[in-house]
């Protein structure tokens, strides 16, 4: 297996880092997507993206280095491949139901470039079910017998964009599988490359819940703090000194209030439960109703901000309101599912005059620096907490004559910015 040859359909946040240990580690690895700029840009090893395992490990991968990483947009290299592992998006739609295009795609290119005796991992989320009742009849066209054929594994991914410290390379693995041999074959690659523990679940199945209820317990957590911070808002309570002082006792997990709930994780994972179990009758109440509380913040820090200006007699029609942060986590570029720009959407639907600036993501900013923004806002809201952020002073904000500041990360010194007679409003504090 160490020297056999992989293909990771699909080198964007998930299939990049893991097609980049896997060649570090010896694999000799195709990188197949459909995403021309995509694969030109890894094979100049320039980073698409923000990822710390890649940049790390992209000077490494080259023939001086005996190793090998070639990006292709030729999914005939798939049938050159030991090992297929399928790192494709599942999105959500509209109506938050699954979107499993990407991933039927993916299965049939896979299917068309077959080679007998292939291990096909699916590490895309999915929710319990989709291997069986999706991905496998693909593969078993034309009388393929999984467990001869081909081996179909599932292990959901785990990466943390922007996070120094937890990668592909040291986080501990869930593998399921459909044969024995497939989970075995399985679980020898995710221990060749993986530096953490791996663990073979009972069933594939199992394996697909495990990523679902992992995430959607962030979700039901973080839906917790912002509910407590609306209540508190109420009651004239500070709910991050509350949550802090919460957080000595042993078994409390502390989760904080936020503008909302972005990333390709957490905002879309509860979604593939909710839809399976109302499948077979069931109704997740509990999950739906984080979902509902997490949705509305957006609209909830909007709210604040309209009632600050209220305060002054200014209306949000015509006020000049910067939004500052568009990346859905600090320090990071990654803007899938946002909370800004739902912001964005609610202040231009009540005609503010919308400003946005995000250093990670220029591309989409109207302003091109910081200083620009406050110099041109009445009122600003922090919607990401980059480091640039979080380090704003009361002065800076005065001398800007910025007149309100709406923190949606509860990342600003509130005292030092009250401090400068500039009015602050957090969320839940
Ligand atoms: N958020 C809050 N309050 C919190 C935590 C997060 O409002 O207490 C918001 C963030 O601002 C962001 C969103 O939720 O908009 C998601 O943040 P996240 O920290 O969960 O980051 P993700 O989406 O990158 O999730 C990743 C995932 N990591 C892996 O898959 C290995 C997720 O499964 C992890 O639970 C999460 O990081 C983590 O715990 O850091």
């Amino acid at each position: 297996m160490k020297k056999a040859t992989v293909t990771v359909v699909g080198i964007g946040y998930v299939g990049l880092p893991l097609a980049a240990l896997a060649a570090n580690k010896g694999y000799r690895v195709y990188g197949f997507d459909i995403n021309e700029r995509l694969v030109s840009l890894v094979n100049k090893r320039k980073a698409p993206f923000k990822d710390e395992l890649v940049s790390e490990l992209f000077p490494l991968l080259n023939e001086k280095h005996g190793k090998f990483l070639q990006a292709t947009t030729d999914a005939s290299v798939i049938k050159e491949s030991d090992i297929v592992i399928v790192c494709v998006p599942t999105p959500v739609d509209k109506r938050h139901n699954p979107d499993f295009t990407p991933l039927i795609a993916a299965t049939e290119t896979i299917a068309k470039n077959s080679r007998s005796g292939q291990l096909i991992v699916v590490e895309s989320t999915i929710n319990p079910g989709v291997c069986e009742e999706i991905v496998l009849p693909i593969l078993q066209k034309d009388g393929r017998c999984e467990g001869k054929d081909f081996y179909l594994a599932h292990a959901p991914e785990r990466v943390n964009p922007g996070d120094p410290k937890w990668n592909v390379g040291n986080l501990p693995r869930n593998v399921g599988a459909i044969s024995e041999k497939g989970l075995k074959m399985a679980v020898a690659f995710y221990e060749n490359i993986v530096d953490a523990p791996i663990n073979p679940m009972k069933s594939i199945k199992e394996a697909e819940a495990t990523k679902t209820i992992e995430n959607a317990f962030r979700d039901i957590n973080i839906a917790f703090a912002n509910e407590i911070a609306r209540s508190f808002d109420q009651l004239g309570i500070d709910v991050v000194d509350v949550i802090k002082g919460a957080s000595s006792k042993f078994s409390f997990m502390p989760h904080w209030p936020g503008c909302g709930v972005g990333g390709h994780c957490i905002p879309v994972d509860p979604y593939y439960l909710i839809q399976k179990a109302e499948s077979v009758g069931f109704s997740h109440d509990f999950l739906k109703l984080a979902r509902s509380i997490n949705n509305d913040m957006p609209q909830y820090t909007v709210k604040l901000l309209k009632d600050k200006l209220d305060e002054l007699g200014m209306p949000l029609k015509g006020t000049k309101i910067g939004v500052l942060g568009l990346a859905y986590k600090a320090d990071i570029d990654d803007t899938r599912e946002s909370p800004s720009f739902k912001i964005v959407e609610a202040l231009k639907k009540a005609k503010a005059e919308v400003m946005t600036f995000d250093p990670y993501v220029p591309g989409l900013s109207s302003e091109k620096t910081l200083s620009s923004i406050l110099g041109k806002s009445t009122a600003i809201i922090v919607a990401t907490n980059h480091q640039a952020f979080s380090s704003l002073k009361g002065k800076t904000l005065k001398d800007k004559k910025v007149k309100v500041v709406i923190d949606g990360k509860n990342c600003l010194d509130k005292e030092n910015i009250e401090k400068y007679k500039v009015i602050y409003k957090g969320i839940g504090r």
